[in-house]
């Protein structure tokens, strides 16, 4: 009689910790880099008891310490179609659509995460996924001769393909099993220093896009960054800086501010790593490529959608105005600007919340709970609540990742720090096809959070639910 399945939250946290255990083998400059968010993690929390209160409250604490993100680059749609079924299997879905070509990076990309509040209280593991868009290859040659290289490759083991259809297929995976899928599905993950084309082949590959080159000339899709989730993105970047570390030019996201809203990220530069390329003529040829590459991130609030349009607005007006260029100038007036312009985005908790421009979780205070138990009529608005202390509000963590800031990290890492816009057309459709499923909307599940949380600190307080809104 086989055991009762492992939940496939723990098989998510086996597997980040396994990744993370593999890819600090692999790369030293991960390990530094963990110690150093460790620390000024913990010297963020000693300095800012309300921090910590707050992250406690909204359990975003326990899981601070094992919170990473991941990014691998898929070649093709069946490969795209396996992996989302490889990432269920761990209870990660595909939320969000990512067109980075509007940035010149031939790519689109999704986010595979877990989706509900307790999922992402357990771990928050994510992978942000891109699939390449070969039609963008211009030369018809070498765009057939990368579609034949992809199309010869099996990324996953056989085992862990037989795996996902078990699991799929039994609804689950016992111990044993799950142990093994673990260490199977690690292997897509892997880095190989041997390429599987000549250095004439990559070099061709390499001309066309610095990505379509990482690509196509290896085995799989190796997870070319972890990055660590800390409370002060500056601190870790000025330390990064003293320690050696070329970390990029600026910052990517909002700027610092009191209410931290979506995402703050920074990168240091790719390694360059020894490779064997294919032997030509009996002769092997050996040379370096670059793919690899270190981040960190800071999160805040989500925003609704009229918050996320302000965002966008403000950061796209600045992009407009300051453009930094390939070396990094500039990005001390990008800083700048950035700082001035954002001053029009409210930045207390309560402005954020009267305005409808972040999502919240409502808890009932201590004191709301003792008004409801002896039996006092309470408010009949959210604000109201809010205002007699009878309700809490706490922001609610932003999941995902930003298009222009994902561009930006791409483009440091293929080794420039210039930002170009371009116009091109979205391709959501066929991305969603080769995935065999459509992405989540992020704003849905948020606001799902955000209801959910209403409905039960109501219920709590014994308010009838009927007719309020979020004021
Ligand atoms: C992914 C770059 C995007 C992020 O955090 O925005 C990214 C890649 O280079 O493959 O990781
Ligand atoms: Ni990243």
């Amino acid at each position: 009689m086989p055991t009762a399945p492992v939940p496939p939250d723990e098989i998510r946290d086996l597997f980040s910790r396994a990744l993370s255990d593999m890819y600090r083998a692999e790369v030293p400059q991960y390990g530094t880099l963990l110690e150093l968010v460790a620390d000024v993690n913990a010297a963020t929390l000693a300095k800012d008891p309300a921090l910590r209160a707050a992250l406690e409250r909204d359990d975003d604490l326990n899981r601070l310490d094992v919170e990473r993100h991941g990014a691998i680059r898929l070649g093709t749609g069946g490969e795209l179609c396996t992996i989302r079924r490889l990432f269920a299997v761990m209870g990660m879905h595909p939320v969000g659509y990512y067109d980075l070509s509007v940035a010149g990076v031939p790519v689109h990309s999704t986010a595979f995460r877990p989706t509900s509040d307790a999922a992402l209280r357990r771990n928050p593991f994510r992978v942000f996924t891109s699939l390449l868009r070969l039609e963008l290859i211009e030369d018809a040659a070498l765009r057939a001769e990368a579609a034949r290289i992809l199309a010869g490759r099996q990324i996953f083991t056989p085992r862990a393909l037989e795996l996902i259809a078990v699991s799929e297929t039994a609804g689950g995976l016992h111990r044993g099993q799950a142990e093994e899928f673990v260490r199977e599905a690690l292997e897509t993950f892997r880095w190989h220093s041997q390429a599987t084309v000549t250095l004439p082949a990559y070099q061709a590959l390499l001309k066309a896009h610095r990505l379509i080159a990482d690509v196509v000339s290896f085995k799989g899709p190796h997870i070319n960054h972890l990055t660590p989730r800390t409370l002060d993105l500056d601190l870790v970047q000025a330390e990064m800086r003293r320690r050696g570390m070329a970390a990029k030019a600026v910052i990517e996201g909002p700027p610092r501010r009191d209410c931290a809203i979506l995402l703050r990220q920074t990168s240091f530069k790719a390694l360059e790593e020894p490779i064997a390329f294919k032997a030509e003529d009996g002769a092997a040829a050996s040379g370096t490529h670059t793919a690899r590459f270190g981040e960190i991130e800071q999160r805040g609030v989500a925003l609704t959608a009229k918050g996320r349009m302000l965002y966008d607005d403000l950061l796209a007006s600045v992009r407009r105005d300051v453009q930094v260029g390939a070396g990094g100038s500039q990005a001390e007036d990008y800083g700048g600007e950035l700082a001035v312009r954002f001053r029009l985005f409210p930045d207390s908790w309560a402005e954020l919340r009267d305005q409808d421009l972040a999502f919240f979780r409502y808890t009932p205070t201590r004191a709301g709970l003792d008004a409801a138990a002896a039996g006092q009529t309470l408010a009949a608005s959210l604000g109201e609540l809010v205002a007699r202390g009878h309700l809490r509000f706490d922001p609610i963590t932003y999941e995902d990742f930003l298009p222009v800031s994902a561009a930006g990290i791409f483009q440091s890492n293929l080794g420039t720090d210039e930002q170009r816009n371009y116009d091109a057309r979205s391709h959501r459709q066929a991305f969603e096809e080769a995935l065999g499923a459509k992405v989540h909307d992020e704003l849905d599940l948020y606001a799902q959070a955000q209801a959910q949380s209403i409905e039960q600190a109501l219920a709590r307080l014994g308010v009838r639910t009927g007719g309020l809104g979020p004021h």
